[in-house]
Formats: structure tokens, C-alpha cells, sequence
């Protein structure tokens, strides 16, 4: 009974201040004049909608929490991120956000949380993004979104000033991680106490990739009814496939299994979210930015639906007669 959405809407997120390079604020604007809107134009059937980009020229006072980052222009950027994502899914669009490092998860989780209290999310990372400020080494939250977003860990949270907007209330019992290769000490401990599916390199190795996603699929939603947010960090694909981002990590996903994997989704026909995070597009040489956003427009080509078989032209039934 579930069919893909065939309109999206397209959310720019032009925010780096959850990690110290520069660079991944750039990536909406690379990712645009690659040609985005077009490549998902050319996906039969999709009507495609461009939001623009949300403002992320922040005016917040800075607030200071222990090793936590510029934390208030993160908190402004997200609630206004929320805010966008609910109303695309709100006009019947599936939600395509791109960002911006990954600290913009919250945003679009929450935005998302706020519209189908059923959602699940499928974190596709080489990293699981769930260290707190105690358990952080880096103070980057782009390490911390989902930490911020699950109500399980929210008494592991100090009080933190300007994000009185977003009242975690999505459960980690419906998260599941994919990719995951660079995990913090206590970071696998999360994992481990609640029980997150989480299908890291090895397994990945040991089942491939479509028995992997059927698997958190079926533990997440065995009904298969559930609305699917993925949040997709480049990283996650191997640093040879995608070079141009900021904690690269060797001995990822290949294309091909990434393609894959979004193809398994958008087959589902649940598909409401999808985030694009973590394109440094001022990382690298020419070659490595031109391939990591190729790669990128391959995944969101994927989860919305290309078909690498081909599609007939509609309605069209023979081939032009001389
Ligand atoms: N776990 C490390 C930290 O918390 O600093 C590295 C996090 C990298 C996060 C990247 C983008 O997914
Ligand atoms: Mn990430
Ligand atoms: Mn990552």
C-alpha cells in the first residue's frame, strides 16, 4: 500500500560551525551548480520543489557549555532547519536536506519527529554521532546529534541554553546505524546498553548490504509501516569514493553499496527524509570534489528513485518510425 512520495522538496543548509574545517558550508551551492534540481528532474515522475537555502548568518550570542562548540549558532541554524523540514513534509514532499556538516541532524530529525511521531531513522555514517559533551573528545557537535535528539540521554545533557526548542522526544528504539567504522569507547557503550542495530563494516562484510538494511528494517518497523528518515553522511562511502569530506575514513561503503542500499529504500516506499551531510567541497583537488559530489547526487538519485536498468519513456510504446 506504500508507494514512493513523487514530489521533494529541497532544503539548503549552508552551516560548518559543528566542526572547525572550512568548507561543508559550500556544499548546497556546489551541490546546486552540479546540477541537482535537474539530475532529480530527469527521475520519472518527480515533481521537484527547491526551498532555498535556510539563513545561517547567526547573530546569537555565543553561550558558553563545556566542550560544546559554538552551541547557540548550532541551536539557531536547527530550529530554523525544523521548522523547514516540517512544513516540505507537510506539503507531501519528501524532505531532501542538504548540508552542512552533520550537527544539522537535529534539525531535520526534529522536524521530521514533529510531523510522523512514528518515524524511524536509519543513521548511515562511518561514525555514530552519539558522544554527549562528557564523552566527546573533539567538542564538535557534529559528533553529538544523536545524542541531542534521543529522549533516552537526555538526563546524560547539562541544561543547555537556546535549545529550550527542541524537547528530545524521538526514541533510540527507533535508530538503527549503517557504515559505522571510527566508534568512540562509550559511544559503542550507548549502543550496546540500548540495543541499536547497528551494522558496522564487518557486518556489513558478513551479510552484505541488502540483508543489512532488510535486518534494521525488520527490527525498526516489523510491520513495515513506519515513515523512513535516512541520514546520510558522505562519510560513510569509502574515502576513495568520496574524498572531499572532514573526518574521512578508509574502508567504507563502496557507490555501489550505498546505491544499493538507498535503491532498498526508496523500495520500500517509505522514504519521508533524507539528509545529505558532510561534502567539503574545499577539501581536496579538483578530481576529489567533482567525484565526492557525483557521488552524493548517485545516492539521492537512488533513494528517489533512478533506476540504473533505465525507464522507458512513459506512454511511449514502439520506437520512432522513419
Ligand atoms: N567521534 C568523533 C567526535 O565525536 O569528535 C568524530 C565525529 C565525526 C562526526 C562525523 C561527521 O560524522
Ligand atoms: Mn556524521
Ligand atoms: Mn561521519
Amino acid at each position: 500500500k506504500w508507494e514512493p512520495l513523487k514530489n521533494v522538496g529541497i532544503i539548503g543548509v549552508p552551516f560548518e560551525k559543528g566542526q572547525k574545517k572550512y568548507g561543508v558550508s559550500v556544499a548546497p551551492a556546489a551541490m546546486r551548480s552540479a546540477g541537482l534540481i535537474n539530475h532529480l528532474q530527469t527521475i520519472d515522475g518527480l515533481d521537484v520543489k527547491d526551498y532555498g537555502d535556510i539563513d545561517t548568518t547567526t547573530t546569537e550570542a555565543e553561550v558558553k557549555v563545556d566542550n560544546m562548540s559554538h552551541l547557540s549558532q548550532v541551536s539557531a541554524c536547527n530550529k530554523k532547519l525544523s521548522e523547514r523540514v516540517s512544513q516540505v513534509l507537510k506539503d507531501g514532499r519528501v524532505a531532501v536536506t542538504i548540508g552542512g556538516d552533520h550537527s544539522i541532524g537535529v534539525g531535520t530529525v526534529d522536524g521530521h519527529y514533529k510531523v510522523n511521531q512514528d518515524m524511524i531513522l536509519i543513521w548511515v555514517d562511518a561514525h555514530a554521532d552519539i558522544n554527549t559533551n562528557k564523552t566527546s573528545g573533539s567538542g564538535s557537535v557534529h559528533g553529538m546529534p544523536v545524542a541531542l535528539l534521543v529522549k533516552e540521554l537526555a538526563d546524560y545533557w547539562p541544561y543547555l541554553p537556546t535549545m529550550d526548542w527542541q524537547v528530545p522526544k524521538f526514541s533510540i528504539k527507533n535508530l538503527g546505524y549503517i557504515g559505522l567504522r571510527s566508534v568512540d569507547e562509550y559511544e559503542r557503550l550507548a549502543i550496546e546498553k540500548y540495543n541499536v542495530p547497528a551494522f558496522a563494516m564487518e557486518d556489513i562484510e558478513e551479510h552484505g548490504i541488502r540483508k543489512s538494511i532488510q535486518h534494521i528494517l525488520n527490527v525498526l518497523d516489523p510491520e513495515m509501516k513506519k515513515p523512513i528518515h535516512v541520514s546520510f553522511d558522505i562519510d560513510s562511502l569509502d574515502a576513495l569514493e568520496a574524498p572531499s569530506t572532514g573526518t574521512p575514513v578508509r574502508g567504507g561503503l563502496s557507490l555501489r553499496e550505498a546505491i544499493n542500499l538507498m535503491e532498498i529504500i526508496h523500495a520500500t516506499g517509505r522514504l519521508r527524509a533524507i539528509d545529505l551531510v558532510e561534502i567539503n567541497p574545499a577539501l581536496g583537488n579538483d578530481y576529489d570534489r567533482k567525484r565526492t559530489i557525483e557521488a552524493g547526487l548517485c545516492v539521492l538519485k537512488a533513494a528517489l528513485g533512478f533506476s540504473r536498468r533505465g525507464t522507458a519513456p512513459r506512454g511511449v510504446l514502439d520506437l520512432p518510425m522513419l
